[in-house]
C-alpha cells in the first residue's frame, strides 16, 4: 500500500462511514458481508490501498492496521458522535429527506455540528493517509462535507464521491437549513457520482439555483477562491453487484437443495412471493402487505395456495421512524396471518432476521415472484441479486418505478407502489406469468445485470476520475 518513497501512504484511499470489517465479540476482525466492501475488493487489491471508516461499535479506539492486504484506519465516534452524527443527522435528518420526506425530516443544529465535527475527524484522517496526489474516493449521504474539506487540507489530491442513495428534487432539498454548505461540501469532489440520471439532474439543479454556479451538460464551473473556476463532473454511474458470485452460489447443489427444502419447508404452495429489504420506511413494505392482504381479502388469490415470505432485516433499531414501522409491519402481517393462516400453512412467514449469502440465493431460487415496492430507492441491489441468481431464467420481478433500479431494469413488472389497484394487477400477472415470458424477460434482465456489474461501475467512476486528474494537471501547466 506504499508509495515509491513515503512507506505507509496510499495512492487510493476509500473514505465511508463504516469500514469494511466487523468486529466479532471474540475481538476478531471479519470482513463484512455489505455491498460496498464486495464491490471495492478488487479495486483495493489492485492499488494497494487504504480504507477510513467507523469500525461500527462506539468508543472504539484501535490503530490502523492491516487486512486482507488493505490498510484500515478506524475511526473513533463516540456514544454521542453514533447519536448526534450517525443516528440524527445522516439517519432522521438527510435519509428522510432525500427519500423525498416519506418520513418527516428533523432538523437539530446540535446534530448539523456534530455531522460538521465528524465530517473533519473523516477528512483529516484521510489527509493523513493519502501519499502525494493520491486519489481519495468518499462514499455516501453520512460524509457529504468531506469532499471540501479535503481539498482544502490537499489540494493535490483527487477526489471523488458517490451517492448511494437519491437526491431530491429542489422544492424537497431547499428545506435543508444548511443546503449551501452541504452543496458547497460536495463540490469539493472532482467528480461526484449519483445512482439516475435524474438524480445528478437535481443536484445541478440546487447548485443552480442555490449558488449561482453555471452547470453545462455534467459539468459544474466552481469558483475558486484565487479567482480562477474548475470543473466537477456530476453524472450517474448505477451502481451494481457481483453477478458472478450470486450465479455461482446459484448453481451450488447445496444452495439448490436448500431452496426445495424452503419450499417444502412452506407446504410447497403453488406460488412462492418473496420481499427482501431492510426494514425501512423507504422499501414500501407497508404498501406490499396492504396489496397482498387485498388479494386475500377480494378472493383473487387462494391463501392455501400461495406464501409470501418477507425478510425484513433489523435496521436503525434506535430511531423512532423504525421502531414505529416495525409495529406498523408487525401488526399487519399478524392481523393478515390471523384471518387466513390455518394450522398447517401460513400466507406470510415473516423474518426479522439478516440471513447468510447462502440462504438469500437459496430464497431467491425458491420464489416464483420478487416484490421490490420501494417508495424511493437510490438503486436496489436486492432486484439484480434475485436476477444474477435466476439461472433457470425462471421467476418475476414486480419492480417499483421509484428504485433507480428502475432505468436499467425495464424487462421486469414495473409498478408504482401508490397505486394499489395497479400493484395488485401486477402481482397477479406476475404470479400467473407463462414460463416463455417468464425466461424472455429474465433474459434480458441478466443480460443487463452481468453486463454492467460493480467491477464496470467501479471501473468507470475511476476512469472518470483519472480523466479529471488530466484536466487538472493540464490546467496547471497551461
Ligand atoms: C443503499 C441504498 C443502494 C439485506 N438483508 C440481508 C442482506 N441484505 C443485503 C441485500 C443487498 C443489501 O443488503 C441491501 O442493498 P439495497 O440496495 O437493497 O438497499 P440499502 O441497504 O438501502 O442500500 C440503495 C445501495 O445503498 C447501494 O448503493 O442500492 O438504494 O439505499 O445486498 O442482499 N444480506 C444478507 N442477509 C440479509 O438478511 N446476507
Amino acid at each position: 500500500m506504499t508509495s515509491a518513497q513515503t512507506p505507509d501512504l496510499a495512492d487510493l484511499v476509500v473514505v465511508a462511514n463504516r469500514l469494511p470489517v466487523d468486529r466479532g465479540d471474540d475481538g476478531e476482525w471479519k470482513r463484512s458481508p455489505g455491498g460496498l466492501v464486495t464491490a471495492l475488493e478488487p479495486m483495493m487489491r489492485r492499488a494497494d490501498g487504504a480504507w477510513v471508516g467507523w469500525p461500527g461499535k462506539p468508543d472504539l479506539d484501535v490503530e490502523p492496521f492491516e487486512f486482507d492486504g488493505t490498510h484500515l484506519v478506524p475511526i473513533t465516534l463516540t456514544e454521542e458522535d453514533v447519536e448526534l452524527y450517525y443516528e440524527g443527522f445522516s439517519n432522521d435528518t438527510i435519509w428522510p429527506l432525500y427519500h423525498d420526506v416519506i418520513a418527516a425530516p428533523r432538523y437539530r443544529r446540535q446534530w448539523w455540528d456534530a455531522y460538521v465535527r465528524v465530517n473533519r475527524r473523516f477528512a483529516e484522517a484521510a489527509a493523513a493517509v493519502a501519499a502525494d496526489g493520491a486519489t481519495v474516493w468518499v462514499q455516501d449521504y453520512q460524509l457529504q462535507l468531506v469532499p471540501m474539506m479535503l481539498r482544502e487540507l490537499r489540494p493535490d489530491l483527487t477526489i471523488g464521491y458517490f451517492h448511494h442513495i437519491p437526491f431530491p428534487a429542489y422544492g424537497l432539498y431547499s428545506q435543508l437549513p444548511w443546503r449551501r454548505q452541504v452543496l458547497e461540501g460536495l463540490l469539493g469532489a472532482d467528480v461526484i457520482g449519483f445512482q439516475r440520471v435524474a438524480d445528478a439532474g437535481n443536484f445541478a439543479r440546487a447548485v443552480r439555483r442555490q449558488l449561482r454556479y453555471d452547470t453545462k451538460a455534467s459539468g459544474i464551473t466552481v469558483p475558486q477562491p484565487d479567482g480562477t473556476t474548475r470543473t466537477a463532473l456530476a453524472k450517474a454511474f448505477p451502481i451494481s453487484i457481483d453477478a458472478e458470485s450470486y450465479a455461482a452460489l446459484a448453481r451450488d447443489p447445496k444452495v439448490q437443495a436448500r431452496a426445495r427444502e424452503i419450499r417444502e419447508g412452506l407446504g410447497n404452495p403453488r406460488k412462492i412471493l418473496l420481499g427482501v429489504d431492510r426494514l425501512d420506511y423507504t422499501k414500501g413494505i407497508r404498501h406490499r402487505l396492504k396489496a397482498f392482504g387485498e388479494l386475500l381479502e377480494d378472493g383473487r388469490i387462494e391463501a392455501s395456495d400461495v406464501t409470501l415470505v418477507q425478510v425484513a432485516s433489523p435496521s436503525r433499531e434506535r430511531v423512532e421512524a423504525y421502531a414505529q414501522l416495525r409495529d406498523e409491519i408487525e401488526l399487519t402481517v399478524g392481523r393478515i396471518n390471523g384471518t387466513y393462516d390455518t394450522t398447517g400453512h401460513t400466507v406470510i412467514r415473516y423474518l426479522h432476521h439478516g440471513y447468510p449469502r447462502e440462504e438469500m440465493v437459496a430464497l431467491f431460487l425458491a420464489a416464483d415472484v420478487m416484490l421490490v415496492t420501494a417508495l424511493r430507492d437510490g438503486m436496489n441491489l436486492v432486484a439484480k441479486e434475485y436476477v444474477a441468481s435466476r439461472i433457470d431464467n425462471r421467476g418475476a420481478l414486480v419492480l417499483s418505478e421509484f428504485a433507480g433500479a428502475a432505468d436499467e431494469l425495464g424487462s421486469a413488472l414495473l409498478i408504482n407502489p401508490h397505486d394499489i389497484v395497479g400493484m395488485k394487477d401486477t402481482i397477479l400477472r406476475a404470479i400467473d406469468m407463462p414460463g416463455a415470458e417468464q425466461g424472455r424477460r429474465m433474459r434480458a434482465l441478466r443480460r443487463r445485470v452481468f453486463e454492467h456489474d460493480v467491477d464496470a461501475w467501479s471501473r468507470s467512476f475511476l476512469a472518470a476520475l483519472e480523466q479529471a486528474r488530466g484536466r487538472t494537471e493540464s490546467a496547471a501547466h497551461a
